[in-house]
Formats: structure tokens, C-alpha cells, sequence
């Protein structure tokens, strides 16, 4: 078995490369490494990312980090399943909807949700709503995407859904706890959003999605 993808539980970011194997029906060694117990600060695994991140994808002497780089290294060194499209149009509108999903999406996401797990809540709850109105904003967003088509960039599954896909499973996830405190106007998700949830619904009937399901989330369940 040549690839080992070290991922986080929970991290939408090894979570989307992990869904790329899947679809591709790669072969690869999944090793976790636990952020509770410092393992992506290890000497180790600095040599490997000195970020300090999850995820790392090595393949034969390859160590590659990077959610986003790991995903095109994939399509060029594996190319028999593609999930960059068929064609430049395919491909063009992909590489958008996954721009559009990183850094809309997934910032307002990171900025609204990273103040609340770290407990920064006080004084910053103005700031921390706005984050999490323009996070419903893009929602809207992608449930207009999805009202046209299966997939975020047509009717073929790509990289821009195993992007998205994680970061709705999180949203799904902390949107209870968000709405502790906040004005949360997706909540919850699936019942607001029907083509998000059809969507979803899509994603985890792929072979082999179990698999790249976050350990921890299954054994809080
Ligand atoms: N831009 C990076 C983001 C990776 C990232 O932020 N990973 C987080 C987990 S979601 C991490 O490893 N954090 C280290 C830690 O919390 O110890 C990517 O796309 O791979």
C-alpha cells in the first residue's frame, strides 16, 4: 500500500481528501493523529508539515500537505476516476465552486465558529453574529446551487462536493450549540435546506464514505 493520508477526526480539510480516495477507490493507510494530545505538534510530524497541520497525503517518497494541493495532486497521479471533470468547462467551473466554497463558506464558518470554541465569546458577540449571518448568506447560497443540479458543479460528483461536504456536516454539527447564544436561521440545516439534506444524502451513500466518517463524532453518537 503506497499512500498514508494522516488526518484529524472532525476536520473537514483531511475529511475532503479522504472522500477523493474514496471516489477514486484508491487504497491508502489512514493514521489519525489526535489534536488533544499534541500529536500534529510532534517533531515527527513538523517534518512532515511544519505547519503542524492535518492533512498530510504521502505517497512513495512523495509528502504533500495542503487540503486543496493534495486534492490535484491526486487527479494528476491518479486520473482513472476523475473529480476535476472531463473537460476544461468542467474543470473551470469545479476549480470556482471550490474557490467559492474555501473562501466564502469555509471562512465565514472559521471565523464565526473558531471565537466560540475557544471560548473568545465575550465582547466579540457583535462580530461573531455578523460571521454567522454572512455563513447563512452562503448557505442560501448553495442551496440555490443544488436546486439546479445534483452536485455543486453539475450532475457528476467532483472535488468542489468533497470540499463542501464536510463543512456542512460540521455546520450540522455545532449549529446547536451555536444557537445557544446566536440568531442561527439554519438550524437545523437539513430541515431548511431540503436540497442541501438531498445533497448530503448523496455524499453518504458513496462506497466507502463510513470510512472517512470522524471516529470521534461515532463514538459520542
Ligand atoms: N489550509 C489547510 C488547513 C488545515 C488545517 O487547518 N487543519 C487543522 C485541523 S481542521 C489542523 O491540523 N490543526 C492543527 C491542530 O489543531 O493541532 C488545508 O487545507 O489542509
Amino acid at each position: 500500500m503506497a499512500i498514508t493520508c494522516y488526518f484529524g477526526s472532525g476536520s473537514p480539510f483531511s475529511w475532503r481528501v479522504m472522500l477523493a480516495m474514496e471516489v477514486k477507490g484508491l487504497e491508502y493507510k489512514a493514521v489519525e493523529l489526535h489534536f488533544s494530545k499534541g500529536e500534529t505538534k510532534t517533531p515527527e510530524h513538523m517534518a512532515r508539515n511544519p505547519r503542524a497541520k492535518v492533512p498530510v497525503l504521502v505517497d512513495g517518497d512523495l509528502t504533500i500537505y495542503e487540503s486543496t494541493a493534495i486534492l490535484a495532486y491526486l487527479e494528476r497521479a491518479y486520473p482513472d476516476v476523475p473529480v476535476f471533470g472531463h473537460d476544461n468547462r468542467e474543470a473551470a467551473q469545479i476549480w470556482q465552486r471550490m474557490a467559492e466554497v474555501e473562501n466564502y463558506l469555509g471562512q465565514a464558518l472559521t471565523s464565526g465558529v473558531g471565537p466560540i470554541f475557544r471560548g473568545e465569546i465575550k465582547g466579540h458577540e457583535a462580530e461573531i453574529q455578523k460571521h454567522l449571518s454572512r455563513l447563512e448568506s452562503e448557505i442560501d447560497l448553495v442551496e440555490g446551487w443544488l436546486a439546479e443540479s445534483d452536485f455543486v458543479a453539475g450532475d457528476r460528483i467532483s472535488a468542489a462536493d468533497m470540499t463542501l461536504y464536510p463543512l456542512l456536516a460540521l455546520i450540522e454539527r455545532v449549529s446547536p450549540r451555536l444557537k445557544e447564544g446566536f440568531e442561527v436561521g439554519f438550524f437545523p440545516l437539513r430541515k431548511q435546506y431540503p436540497h442541501i439534506a438531498g445533497f448530503m444524502k448523496r455524499i453518504e451513500a458513496l462506497d466507502g464514505y463510513d470510512r472517512t466518517y470522524p471516529p470521534h463524532w461515532r463514538e459520542a453518537a
